[in-house]
């Protein structure tokens, strides 16, 4: 198959891995500081994907109530064997590294089993024939704190996985080929041989796949032509305007058809000089295949799925759908669910924070389309309602724009680092409708003949009302809320959160398009 839908799972899922049991796929991507942690999706033919449930989905699993920002759930491998799933994965600057089972991948997952001892990320997990597991990962400490920032190249050892006891000492099994952070190591059994696939180059857009060969599980891998060989690494968009740039950490899977394609991060940079990323990093995927005893893949092309995608929440079920997640805290805790059929809301109760705290009072979905409209009706926040809350799209605490509705007036606001401006206007009787007001929040392609035309991502557009009633308040550049700026390992949220009082939600919709 050539023409994959690409992004192959649109918005903030990095980190993929894929594992097919049988005729089914199973896949799942990181989710750092976001609550419930590391999605599991299912597939039958590697285009068509949904969502079974989370792995993390209970206080414990992770240490994810105070992990900082860009902690949290980095990098799950996820295999299968004798009717076992696992997960192996970091949760960095929390638990350390983990491994979680399961018989059945929607859940329930194990409480994570602590590989007591060894630091380190991007963790991969492969049997060799006689079933002793391995534990291939990137050395780079981001739990004991001893060794901030050094990469230590490709490592590995083996484990007890019912116990967590590493079995071995950790030993270096490849540095790379010179390129910085070897990481994202996965080692797999093919014909005669193991190759060793891992990311080098950084997650910016150095970032690529490269591929090493030896005869067993543990080495030695050698690579490079020299080795007979390809020219590492075997896939990257560095240094090309490829409109998928930052392609690397990749999974490969076997495809439908007999074939192979590797899954992977990469991140979609729009406008003309390719500089901002407003959706982080997404899932790819692009065609592989074995030659002369080596792998080899296809430039990875952009092939967004045609049409709107849609996700309308009328919160008249009797859960929270799987995508509202939530900042170190799960949404099930924060959120009610009130009306029933008829009526259906979401209610939040103020916990007089800001979208600027550690634990806001916040759910939100992922952003998965460059250009998108989301609107929500807000109650509980006019006439005698003493609720303060809104509509907002969050990188992290310190990148949100938000517009939100309280104490009789609507506050538009864009929060950068730091530096805060606001748009208030009083709430205007015709915008409040049964008790409640429309906020709405869209990004939009700059005007062809502003200065921003070509530069920045998007414009973020934050109203209230809707109809002939809607009011722009502000229009915001949305380069500052993308990877590049905020710095970020995550993407966009859309968010819905409460300042003070109870607030309600209705009428959630979000469609976007690209
Ligand atoms: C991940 C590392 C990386 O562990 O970013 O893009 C880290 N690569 O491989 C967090 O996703």
């Amino acid at each position: 198959m050539t023409n994959w839908p690409n992004p192959l799972i649109a918005g903030f899922y990095p980190d993929p891995s894929v594992v097919k049991v049988g005729t089914d796929y199973y896949l799942a991507t990181s989710t750092f500081e976001y609550l419930p942690g590391i999605p599991v999706f299912h597939s039958t033919d590697l285009v068509t994907w949904t969502q079974l449930g989370h792995v993390v989905e209970r206080p414990g699993q992770l240490a994810s109530a105070h992990v900082p920002t860009l902690g949290g759930a980095w990098a799950p491998t996820i295999r299968h064997r004798d009717g076992v799933f696992y997960v192996v994965v970091t949760d960095a600057m929390g638990r350390g590294m983990l491994i979680f089972s399961a018989t059945d991948p929607a859940g329930p997952w194990s409480d994570g089993t602590l590989i007591d001892g060894v630091h380190g990320i991007d963790t991969d997990l492969a049997w060799d024939e006689d079933g002793l597991a391995y534990i291939t990962y990137s050395g780079l400490d981001v739990t004991s704190g001893e060794d901030p920032g050094k990469h230590k190249g490709i490592l590995q050892f083996t484990v007890d996985l019912a116990t967590g006891i590493p079995l071995s000492q950790p030993v270096s099994v490849w540095s790379g080929t010179g390129l910085k952070f070897p990481e994202a190591p996965h080692l797999y059994q093919h014909g005669e041989h193991w190759y060793l696939l891992i990311a080098e180059g950084g997650t910016e857009r150095g970032h690529g796949i490269s591929v090493a060969r030896g005869d067993h599980p543990y080495g030695p891998f050698t690579e490079g032509v020299a080795a007979g060989g390809p020219t590492n690494p075997i896939l990257s968009a560095r240094s090309t305007s490829r409109p998928i740039q930052n392609t690397g950490h990749g999974d490969l899977v076997e495809t439908p058809d007999g074939g192979w394609a590797l899954v992977m991060l990469g991140m979609r940079p729009t406008g003309m000089t390719q500089a901002f990323s407003a959706l982080g990093r997404e899932t790819f995927i692009t065609s592989a295949r074995w030659e002369n005893g080596w792998l080899a893949a296809d430039p990875v092309l952009l092939n967004p799925r045609p049409g709107e995608t849609v996700f309308a929440d009328d919160f008249t079920g009797a859960a929270l759908a799987p995508e509202w997640i939530g900042v170190r805290r799960y949404p099930a805790e924060l959120a009610t669910l009130a009306g029933g059929a008829a009526a259906g809301r979401l209610v939040l109760t103020g916990e007089g924070s800001t979208l600027d705290a550690e634990q806001p009072v916040l759910v939100g979905v992922r952003q998965q389309n460059p250009w998108s409209s989301t609107s929500v009706r807000v109650g509980g926040v006019a006439g005698s309602g003493t609720g303060l809350g809104g509509l907002g799209v969050r990188y992290d605490e310190d990148h949100h724009y938000e517009i939100e509705v309280g104490n009789g007036v609507v506050t538009a606001r864009a929060c950068v680092a730091g530096i805060r401006q606001e748009w208030t206007v009083p709430l205007a009787p015709a915008h409040v409708v049964d008790g409640a007001v429309t906020l709405g929040l869209d990004t939009v392609p700059p005007d062809a003949s502003s200065m921003l035309s070509g530069l920045t991502s998007d414009v973020v557009v934050l109203s209230v009302g809707s109809g002939a009633d809607r009011v722009e308040l502000a229009r915001v550049d949305g380069r500052y809320l993308s990877q590049e700026t905020a710095a970020s390992f995550t993407g966009r949220v859309l968010c819905l959160y409460a300042v003070t009082g109870e607030v309600s939600f209705a009428a959630f919709r979000y469609a976007g398009t690209e």
